[in-house]
């Protein structure tokens, strides 16, 4: 069987000017995932439109696309696209399960949730010439399955090749996050074995992971059965977690001990009515100061993640909150607009409300305003959004910030890192162009791995030294 699996990109991640780099940073990890299912027999095709040309004049059998809501539109064209050429259509993904009857009009058949359970089972119909319309995820297990075909991704045209998810979903319920609309119907929290997950690290070549999960330290005794078998492997990484998660005694020194060199923290809002407000209480009466204090003290890097428009944000909320992020000494930050996505608590309310002012997706990319905020317009938050990024990320800012740090090497790593990202972007858009954005990858890793003799002060001495390191870079 001939299959062609297809990420598509939204506009901006293909412009002829300006090529953001985090487009290139991650391969479409969950289509790799689907092709494991496939047979050794099928001919496989995986494209990513945000880091290359599709060929659109192929003639595959079954269209595979991932559909988020940014590039909704995108994957409908090539959905329509594929159809007319006799292919059979399957769309899945976050956008599909929030809206299956906007999908179904493009798709021969639609899947609901994750597909661990549900691709196979098509799969299985569909070889015998009876597939279903619509596929709805029930049983949620990652146990036993089989590799990512990671052979399918185009490993040079990636900053962090190494990307990969241990868990799924997130033991917490945030009203605007995607995670219960996409979950809904079946266990919204799970983890693979340790073994497999300790299996999964070892077949990827080179130094650098970067998980995914929404939540690595979701379940804090997977997470440090994780740790403790990652502690020697030599690898530097990356991943998320919560402000509590990062406060509970004993697990971010075992991240740290195993290679953690920077974690993206949703602190989201300073104001404790918002957080009542979105029901993301385990933020509540948790000191953000001293996690912080607790990840630097280990020398993690931590990416604040903040979202903006929230009911108790009026127009001060921008110059606070990247002052106060600043005065942490805090290294990067994603700042985010409110987005209601279909399907969360956040889009019923607002959608009762009548608060909702655009259902155009392609605006739903966290830096618009699709929703009337209270306490400001929409375009005082669309233009605070946008002041906050270049507040942060000036020069005077990162070696302020950057001050705020005790050691000399501490220091240099965060101007490097914060820069790097943010104020060479015209370096990154050539480096895209002339596709060399995997060489570096290096560079990366020796800026996360931080000065020269460096290690996490909680390491027992001499256990990194005696590591597989060498070996790997
Ligand atoms: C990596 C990532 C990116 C990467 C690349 C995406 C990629 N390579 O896949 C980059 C940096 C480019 C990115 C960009 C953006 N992202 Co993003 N991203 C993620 C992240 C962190 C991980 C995705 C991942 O790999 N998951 C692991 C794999 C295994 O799971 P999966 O991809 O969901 O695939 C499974 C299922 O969805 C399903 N499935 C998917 N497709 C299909 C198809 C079929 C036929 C079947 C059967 C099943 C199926 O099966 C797979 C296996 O279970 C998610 C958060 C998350 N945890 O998912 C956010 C997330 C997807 N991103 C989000 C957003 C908003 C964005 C941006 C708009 C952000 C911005 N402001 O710029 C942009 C634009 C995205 C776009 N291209 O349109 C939202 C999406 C909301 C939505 N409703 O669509 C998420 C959920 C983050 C969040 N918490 O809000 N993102
Ligand atoms: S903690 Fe993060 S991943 Fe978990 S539900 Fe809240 S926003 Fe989503």
């Amino acid at each position: 069987m001939r299959v062609k699996l297809i990420l598509p990109a939204l506009t901006e991640a293909k412009s002829p000017f300006w090529r953001p780099i985090k487009y290139s940073l991650f391969p479409p990890l969950g289509l790799a995932t689907l092709a494991g299912y496939l047979d050794e027999t099928d001919e496989i095709t995986l494209q990513d439109e945000h880091v290359e040309t599709l060929d659109l004049e192929d003639d595959p059998e079954l269209v595979v696309l991932q559909v988020y809501i940014t590039s909704a539109y995108r994957a409908y064209e090539l959905a329509d696209h594929y159809r007319r050429k006799g292919a059979y259509v399957c769309l899945g993904g976050l956008h599909v399960t929030s809206l299956p009857a906007e999908a179904a009009a493009h798709a021969d058949t639609i899947f609901l949730g994750p597909g661990e359970d549900t691709w196979p089972a098509f799969l299985a119909d569909y070889r015998r010439h009876a597939p279903q319309k619509i596929y709805r995820s029930q049983q949620r297990s990652l146990l036993g399955m089989p590799p990512v075909r990671r052979d399918l991704i185009k490993r040079r045209l990636y900053l962090v090749p190494n990307s990969l998810v241990v868990s799924r979903g997130c033991p917490h319920t945030c009203d605007f996050c995607y995670k219960e609309a996409f979950y809904r119907g079946g266990k919204s929290y799970y983890t693979q074995l340790v073994d497999e997950a300790l299996a999964e690290i070892e077949r990827l070549p080179g130094r650098h992971l970067y998980f995914l999960d929404d939540h690595l330290f979701g379940s804090q005794r997977f997470a440090a059965s994780l740790f403790d078998g990652m502690r020697g492997m030599g690898r530097v990484w990356q991943a998320a977690a919560t402000v509590q998660s990062v406060l509970a005694p004993g697990l971010l020194e075992k991240a740290a001990a195993s290679g953690l060199r920077s974690l993206f923290v949703g602190f989201e809002t300073l104001s404790a009515q918002n957080l009542l407000q979105q029901h993301k209480k385990h933020n509540l009466n948790r000191s953000y100061e001293a996690a912080i204090r607790r990840l630097h003290g280990l020398r993690v890097m931590i990416n604040s993640s903040f979202v903006f428009g929230m009911d108790d944000d009026d127009e001060s909320v921008f110059e606070r909150t990247v002052a106060w992020a600043i005065s942490q000494g805090i290294e990067t930050a994603t700042f985010h607009i409110l987005t209601p996505y279909p399907g969360t608590a956040l889009w019923e309310r607002m959608s009762s409300a009548g608060r909702i002012t655009s259902h155009d997706w392609n605006l739903y990319d966290t830096r618009h305003a699709v929703y009337r905020p209270a306490k400001m317009d929409a375009a005082a938050l669309q233009a605070g959004y946008w002041r906050a990024y270049q507040d942060f990320y000036r020069w005077g800012s990162i070696l302020q910030s950057a001050g705020v740090h005790p050691g000399l090497g501490e220091r240099l790593r965060h101007a490097a890192y914060a820069g790097g990202w943010k104020r060479f972007e015209p370096l990154w858009d050539w480096v895209i162009r002339a596709r060399r954005v995997s060489s570096f990858l290096p560079l990366l890793e020796s800026i996360l791995a931080g000065p020269a003799g460096h290690s996490s002060p909680s390491l027992e001495p001499g256990r990194e030294g005696a590591s597989r390191q060498d070996a790997l870079t």
